[in-house]
């Protein structure tokens, strides 16, 4: 089995604590790891005032990681910059959002080159390498540029978008083409492979081949759909721990019969939560019955402060759940409890289980954890109701949840009607459908598909 070396912008770190806070990424990488052997680099998160390229290692729980200090001004423009305010926006579709700046493109170069200068050392020849994400796509390329010749695929964790809007980048000719450095590109759904296909065909003069191939320009690339899971297993063993039951009971002891509606997101506008807010307000207004026997429970803690849109979000936020619950609170009720902090994955699922409705409603996402979190979190006997935004990567596994538009405040509304009224019997069968896919398709086997994939390309010819 060959060596694996995984790139991404941010590192986790190694941890026996199962109650740690890692998300599934971190879980499945870590084991791949592990049972490949290698190394996982990336940035540190730390800033240096000249870059040097000196390497921080650490061993631990058989990885190894391998990370590098970036200069203030690498963060500003590469991380702050291009990666989330021209990049992100504009793959979520976000076009009034993205920023267009010379430097940001400059810092994003200059960082791809960084990393490439200090990881190309660390590799072996016959190593399998993975990098992921929006911030490193033109890594394959600064790698290939540099003489590398080692297998090299690509993981995308966002939306491709329609050429249409991605034809507004500057560079997105450039940027297309180092696609092609890889050996193996992975998208989470077939939109977002398709879109990727017709800009290949439109724009680039490409075409496709068997065994998913896309040729341009001469070079060839697997496009392939690898969609990501949770670690299901350990997931729900999770629920049952007592850490969870314990959080379980304090949300029923605090909700005093009521119904919990629940959403759990990082704070980002892609995540849907201003038209949520709204969604949910039209719901109190259009059911005054139903006033004061439900409430919902947003969690969101802030990221990218830097960035002002993320600033402007949780103004936003902050300035609509005050509206709402001024305007239909009651002295022993408050309709919407907004809170901006993050839990242990233990609490989280015992907070997952107490609610009868999950609220998954972004206005575009690659994947989306959260909805399949949810449902391993689940009763058997008696589970919730997830409503999940059609245009979350995830609703394409997850057909049997309610799908709605999260842009309608009246579909958001009726979906919740639908899910409260909900008969148990409907409940179970659709639940049943949920959670055999998201235990068929768990993140260890979104790791195999994408892996197994790249073993089988051919390490590369000398120039
Ligand atoms: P994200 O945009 O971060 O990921 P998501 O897939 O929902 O979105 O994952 C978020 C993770 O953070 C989940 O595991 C969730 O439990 C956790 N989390 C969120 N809020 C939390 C809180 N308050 N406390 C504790 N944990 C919290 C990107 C893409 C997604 C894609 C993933 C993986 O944007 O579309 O699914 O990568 O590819």
């Amino acid at each position: 089995m060959s060596r694996l070396v995984v790139i991404s912008n941010r590192v986790a770190v190694p941890s026996k604590d199962a109650s740690a806070n890692q998300g599934g990424l971190a879980v499945a990488l870590l084991s791949a790891l592990r049972e490949h052997g290698g190394i996982w680099f990336g940035w540190s998160g730390e800033t240096t005032e000249h870059f040097t390229g000196e390497i921080h290692r650490t061993e631990g729980d058989g990885v190894t990681t391998a990370t590098i200090d970036l200069e203030e001004q690498d963060i500003d423009e590469y991380y702050n910059g291009y990666a989330n305010r021209t990049l992100w926006p504009l793959f979520h579709y976000r076009i009034d959002l993205t920023e267009f700046e010379r430097d940001f493109a400059g810092g994003y170069k200059r960082v791809n080159e960084r990393f490439a200068d200090t990881v190309l050392p660390l590799v072996e020849p016959d190593d399998l390498v993975w990098v992921h994400d929006y911030h490193l796509i033109p890594l394959g390329q600064k790698l290939r540029d540099r003489g590398m010749r080692n297998r090299l695929g690509f993981f995308l964790h966002t939306p491709w978008p329609p050429s249409r809007l991605l034809v507004s980048l500057p560079s997105h000719a450039q940027l297309v083409e180092s696609l092609f450095a890889y050996d193996v590109i992975g998208f989470h759904t077939e939109d977002w492979l398709d879109s990727f296909r017709r800009y290949v065909v439109d724009m680039m003069g490409g075409s496709l081949g068997p065994n998913d191939t896309v040729t341009a320009n001469g070079r060839t690339v697997r496009a392939i759909v690898a969609p990501i899971g949770i670690d299901t297993a350990e997931f729900e063993a999770t629920t049952l721990s007592d850490e969870a039951r314990f959080t379980k009971e304090r949300m029923y002891m605090s909700s005093t019969g009521r119904s919990l509606i629940v959403g759990v997101d990082r704070l980002d506008y892609s995540k849907g939560l201003r038209e949520r807010f709204l969604g949910y307000e039209r719901f109190l207004q259009n059911q005054p019955d139903r006033r004061g026997l439900v409430y919902l429970l947003q969690i969101a803690p802030p990221s990218r402060e830097k960035v002002n849109t993320y600033q402007e979000i949780r103004a936003d936020l902050d300035a609509l759940s005050g509206r709402i619950n001024g305007e239909f609170a009651d002295m022993d009720w408050t309709p919407i409890r907004y809170v901006n902090q993050g839990y242990p994955r233990p609490q989280l699922a015992g907070i997952y289980r107490a609610a009868r409705v999950a609220l998954v409603t972004p206005l575009r996402d690659g994947m989306n954890l959260v909805a399949k979190e949810y449902v391993a979190a689940q009763d058997p006997a008696d589970p919730g109701v997830l409503i999940l935004s059609s245009f979350a990567g995830a609703a394409a596994q997850m057909k049997a949840a309610v799908l709605v538009n999260p842009y309608s405040a009246e579909e958001l509304a009726d979906a919740i009607v639908t899910a409260l009224a909900m008969p148990r019997e409907e409940r179970v069968r659709r639940w049943q459908t949920l959670i055999d896919g998201v235990r068929r398709e768990d993140v260890f086997w979104w790791c195999a598909l994408f892996l197994d994939a790249l073993e089988d390309a051919r390490v590369r010819e000398p120039a």
